[in-house]
């Protein structure tokens, strides 16, 4: 599902280094047909120029390349704008691309001011320093912005990585504290292979999985566990967690470990679950306790008093999950969803019907 991702899609971009190999090659390889009644400086011209040609809009292609290819920041899902400036800045990203896209007029301006002395000199040599020193010139253009083309690289990399989302499928997430059984659960009821293991903090992204419900295609998104702290204290893991909460849950299910095994008290994670609830008021927050199998009674009548109407479930032998994912689905308000499919899809034949009138 990695193309629903916009930056699942951008094509290769060059370094800068990689950029002048290739025009260059390119360059070296134009073949120019001249007239054997043209005079050897006249040929010579004719191919110097060529050559000068070839070179630069090969490079200028890359470089528009590398800026054309992003996908436009300002008409991404919101989850993945939020993403993209948690791991990669978006000020940071949108100068990168600016300053790449800036060198394209300069290059046009050495290649004209090159390509008209070519055409004033008369011997051979000559053109053939111009077109050198011409050459030279757009390498150290391209070269004084290789750190932003690096950059470029390496967001296009970070963000590839993040997974695909479709927008208007029905989305549960499942959050809580590290090590409670969340990638446990959305491994049992989806095509998701999340890691598993007995220590917090295994899952380092946000990853997807895909089950079918009722006819629908239900995405339950497993995120990196949070802890019980403020915003600004959260590393870029956790911010990834929270923008999944925040952009993707119609529906929350917060999984709870009552038994503590997970390494954290009944108390801490009752405090986060009300934290969730106060930061997402809209969407429906349901509460699972899980490895019920291991907690001891005492313990599960507390957590029952704390939060009285949570399911109580074993998502490692799938104890439970089917009333908890019919539960999570019931709560999505299918109905306003597909509304808004069907407003997106008359949308689309209401622009196909204008290009048509317009023809
Ligand atoms: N006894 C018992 N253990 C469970 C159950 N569900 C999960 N576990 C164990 O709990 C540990 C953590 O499970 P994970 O699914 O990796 O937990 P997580 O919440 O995704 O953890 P992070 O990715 O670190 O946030 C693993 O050792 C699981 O085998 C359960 O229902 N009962
Ligand atoms: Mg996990």
């Amino acid at each position: 599902m990695s193309w629903l991702n916009p930056f699942g899609r951008i094509p290769t971009i060059m370094t800068a280094e990689e950029i002048i190999d290739f025009a260059q090659k390119k360059s070296i390889r134009v073949s120019t047909r001249s007239s054997l009644r043209l005079t050897r400086v006249d040929r010579t011209r004719i191919r110097e120029v060529a050559r000068l040609q070839e070179f630069a809009k090969h490079a200028k292609s890359k470089l528009r390349m590398a800026v054309e290819g992003f996908p436009s920041l300002d008409r991404l899902h919101p989850f993945y704008i939020e993403l993209a400036e948690i791991l990669v800045g978006i000020d940071r990203l949108k100068q990168a691309l600016g300053a790449v896209y800036n060198c394209i007029p300069i290059i046009d301006e050495i290649t004209n001011t090159h390509l008209e002395a070519l055409k004033l000199a008369d011997d051979f040599k000559q053109m053939k320093k111009t077109r050198r020193a011409a050459k030279g010139r757009i390498s150290s253009v391209i070269r004084a912005t290789s750190e932003n083309l690096d950059f470029i690289i390496q967001a296009k990399v970070t963000m590839s990585r993040l997974p695909g989302v479709r927008p208007n499928s029905p989305t549960i997430v499942c959050a809580g504290f590290p090590n409670v059984g969340k990638s446990t659960l959305v491994k049992a009821v989806s095509t998701a292979e999340p890691d598993i293991a007995h220590y917090p903090f295994t899952t380092k992204e946000v990853i997807i999985g895909h089950l079918t419900m009722d006819s629908h295609i239900v995405q339950i998104i497993d995120t990196p566990g949070i802890l019980d702290r403020p915003m600004e204290k959260r590393n870029e893991i956790e911010r990834e967690a929270i923008a999944a909460l925040k952009y993707l849950g119609q529906v929350v299910i917060f999984m709870i470990d009552p038994s503590e095994a997970c390494g954290w008290s009944m108390t801490d994670q009752y405090s986060l679950y009300q934290e969730v609830k106060r930061m997402f008021p809209v969407n429906p927050v349901i509460v699972a306790f899980n490895k019920i199998d291991i907690t001891p009674q005492e313990q599960l009548d507390t957590a029952r008093e704390m939060i009285p109407d949570a399911h109580e479930i074993v998502a490692a032998e799938g104890i439970g999950i089917q009333q908890l994912m019919k539960e999570a689905l019931d709560a999505i308000d299918l109905r306003s969803l597909e509304e808004a499919i069907n407003d997106f899809k008359s949308s689309l034949s209401q622009g196909e019907t204008d290009s048509m009138g317009n023809q």
